[in-house]
């Protein structure tokens, strides 16, 4: 009996080590400066950074990809555009329920991302 119970204890212990150590592996795998994403915008329309960092793209939807370039939607009209400094941001793909790390921004300046699939998903990326 004091065996079985011990055996229990050993076990439950094994689980709740488990637990913790996955639930630190997935907070780490979020990068910096995490933006969310639902199936066809992005959840805020711009973020501050500091010189030198990177934003986290993460996309929420379970089955709808994102394509992030550099440049801007205009009343439904795509507008390409690479301001001086910018990274090259050239249709880096995000899938459903992952997330892609872009950059570094290694300049100050105000920067503008939109997404290929969807009319109207603009980001811009202030950096200070
Ligand atoms: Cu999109």
């Amino acid at each position: 009996m004091f065996k079985t119970l011990l055996a229990i204890l050993g076990v439950s212990c094994l689980i709740t080590g488990l637990l913790i150590a996955c639930g630190n592996g997935s907070n780490a795998s979020i990068g910096p400066n995490p933006i969310h994403m639902n199936a066809t915008n992005f959840l805020q329309t711009s973020i501050t950074v500091k010189k030198g960092e990177r934003i986290t793209l993460i996309d929420d939807d379970l089955s709808v990809p994102h394509i992030i370039a550099n440049g801007t939607w205009e009343n439904g009209t795509v507008k390409p555009a690479r301001e001086a400094g910018a990274p090259e941001i050239n249709n880096v793909q995000i899938n459903g329920n992952s997330s892609e790390t872009i950059g570094p921004f290694p300049s100050a300046g105000t920067f503008k991302l939109y997404c290929t699939i969807h009319s109207g998903m603009n980001l811009t990326v202030v950096v200070q």
